[in-house]
């Protein structure tokens, strides 16, 4: 197999496939494509996708955009991994926020780009951002004392996949979650 990503430090959704896939020991190979740095590069990304949008998984004849559907499909493929939690309940909640993470949370990931080594030296959540942070908060509280803990739903699964760029904004820009949430922010 093979993932198509932009950079892992700044691609927050390829990141999320990447942890999905690295989870899961799936052999694969990561492909870089420098986008809007390499000449060409979205015209290589059509080559690949329609959507011209990184991530891509492609394995074998089969090329799957869109970092949720390739988390899917890896944990479709690897039972064994675990990817999503035991119990029909369980799986709804962790496919609702992990859809809510996918479909929204637009001010936070536009406010706080990713960059998993950059440290910001001051950074002020604005009011949208903020209510976005509670929100997120507040899922995970929910989640984590269903669940126990250490992960969102017990064990690791997508759901912890697709907040992981959360967390590390967090580190980056300095933003601190409530103090019931260390041990889960220490987790991932
Ligand atoms: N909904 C898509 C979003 C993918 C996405 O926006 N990827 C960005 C990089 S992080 C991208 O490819 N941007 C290229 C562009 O917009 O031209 C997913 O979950 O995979």
């Amino acid at each position: 197999m093979e993932l198509v990503v932009f950079s892992l430090n700044y691609s927050s959704w390829s990141v999320r496939a990447w942890l999905a896939l690295d989870h899961a020991g799936v052999a694969f190979e990561v492909r870089h494509i420098g986008a809007f740095v390499d000449e060409g590069w979205r015209d290589q990304l059509l080559a690949i996708t329609g959507a011209a949008k990184v991530p891509v998984l492609l394995d074998g004849e089969l090329t799957v955009h869109e970092s949720l559907a390739i988390c899917e499909y890896i944990a479709e493929a690897h039972p064994e991994a675990g990817l999503w939690p035991q119990g029909a309940h369980a799986r709804a909640r962790a496919r609702a926020v992990s859809c809510e993470m996918a479909s929204g949370f637009h001010s936070v990931q536009q406010e706080m780009p990713m960059n998993l080594w950059g440290r910001a030296k001051a950074f002020v959540a604005w009011q949208q951002v903020q209510a976005e942070l509670v929100r997120i908060f507040r899922l995970w509280e929910e989640a984590l004392h269903r669940s126990g803990g250490p992960f969102l739903f017990g064990a690791f699964s997508v759901a912890d996949c697709m907040y992981m760029p959360v967390l590390s904004r967090l580190r980056t820009y300095g933003v601190e979650a409530p103090t019931g949430l260390q041990p889960y922010v220490e987790a991932m």
